[in-house]
């Protein structure tokens, strides 16, 4: 019997329409509002940056921040909802700047460390042993600014200070090529998973894929996913859409290239994706032209998506598709697909 997938997104994908060209265009909604969308969208798991959970977590004591998160694990509870990941926020704060962990300012780098060891505090509260890092501004604008050996050699030291930190806890690196930065430091999986190896507990390291993330590699998302896949690396994914090579645009999941979501769809459910544990995740943003009151569709209809390709993907006959590759008749293969989907 083939498995079945439970979703997961971050209250950040419900958001006021803000780009870097215009202020926001909707009313924002309150945090408890956002939770109570989940289940009726067809989402059980949450996905959190730490002051997602905790607001203002600078201002507070570590004691007061555990207080927080641990009331929100009660709230979640009440909701019937699963804490799936926090993930430090290292790019928002005048200390990060030029980076967090690669910074080239010591005092930076030690307020990166400490923030993460307070994102490990939030989701022990939670309930998780999932932090993710989207290593946002590890990286430079000018090759000059930064020494790349020793930038690597830093990441690896701030992932040993976590692990150490926490002996339960799982790192999951989400790579992204550039934006905000030029270039990045991880800017694919297989970076990010030799990344691990660079640590006494590489077991304890691991990825999220998001596909907007490997298509501005200008890299297949789905064989990026195979790639993780056979490294029993894959631990989450932000699934959503790109329009080419430009700003992440995180799309609608499907939105652009069916085709493209079909095979990521395809390659999770062939290889068990979700049988110990692993969310769908979906990093989708809302058009800014949403008005109030249809702002979440994107995330309806990303599952949607998902699930209806899910079935096209289980309706494809293998052995069909197998004669196929043995004949290499990859033009009638093409048809078959494309025709499978035409029809769906
Ligand atoms: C940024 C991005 C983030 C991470 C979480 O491109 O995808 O939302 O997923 O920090
Ligand atoms: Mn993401």
């Amino acid at each position: 019997m083939a498995g079945t997938f439970r979703f997961s997104f971050g209250p950040w994908n419900i958001h006021e329409g803000a780009d870097p060209f215009g202020p926001e265009v909707r009313k924002s909604i309150p945090f408890n509002q956002k939770l109570a969308a989940y289940k009726k969208l067809g989402f059980d798991g949450v996905q959190f940056h730490d002051d997602d959970a905790v607001p203002d977590m600078n201002e507070l004591s570590q004691k007061e921040i555990i207080r927080e998160a641990e009331a929100l694990k009660k709230t979640l509870d009440n909701h019937g909802l699963t804490a799936e990941f926090v993930a430090p926020r290292l790019w928002f704060d005048p200390r990060t700047i030029d980076g967090g962990y690669t910074s080239n300012c010591a005092k930076c780098r030690e307020y990166a460390i400490e923030r993460s060891k307070r994102t490990i505090d939030i989701a022990r509260a939670l309930g998780t042993r999932n932090i993710v890092l989207w290593l946002a501004r590890e990286g430079t604008y000018i090759r000059e600014a930064k020494d790349p050996v020793l930038a690597a050699e830093r990441i690896a030291e701030a992932l040993q200070t976590m692990l150490d930190y926490d002996r339960n806890i799982r790192i999951m690196i989400e790579s992204k090529p550039n934006e905000p930065m030029d270039h990045t430091y991880i800017p694919t999986i297989g970076h990010a998973i030799a990344m691990g190896l660079m640590t006494n507990a590489p077991e304890r390291v691991g990825c999220l894929i998001e596909t907007a993330h490997a298509l501005l590699a200008n890299l297949s998302p789905s064989d990026e996913m195979g790639f993780a896949l056979a490294h029993k690396k894959l631990w989450s994914v932000h699934l959503n859409d790109q329009n080419s090579l430009k700003f992440d645009q995180d799309l609608t999941f499907g939105a652009v290239d069916p085709r493209r979501a079909l095979n990521q769809v395809r390659v999770l459910d062939k290889h068990d994706y979700g049988s110990s544990g692993e969310w769908v995740g979906l990093d989708v943003k809302v058009m800014r032209t949403q008005k109030d009151g249809t702002c979440m569709k994107h995330l309806e209809y990303s599952r949607k998506i998902f699930l209806k390709l899910l079935e096209i993907s289980r309706s494809l006959d293998d052995s069909k598709i197998n004669q196929l590759v043995a004949e290499r008749d990859y033009e009638e293969l093409n048809f078959y697909i494309l025709n499978a989907m035409l029809k769906g």
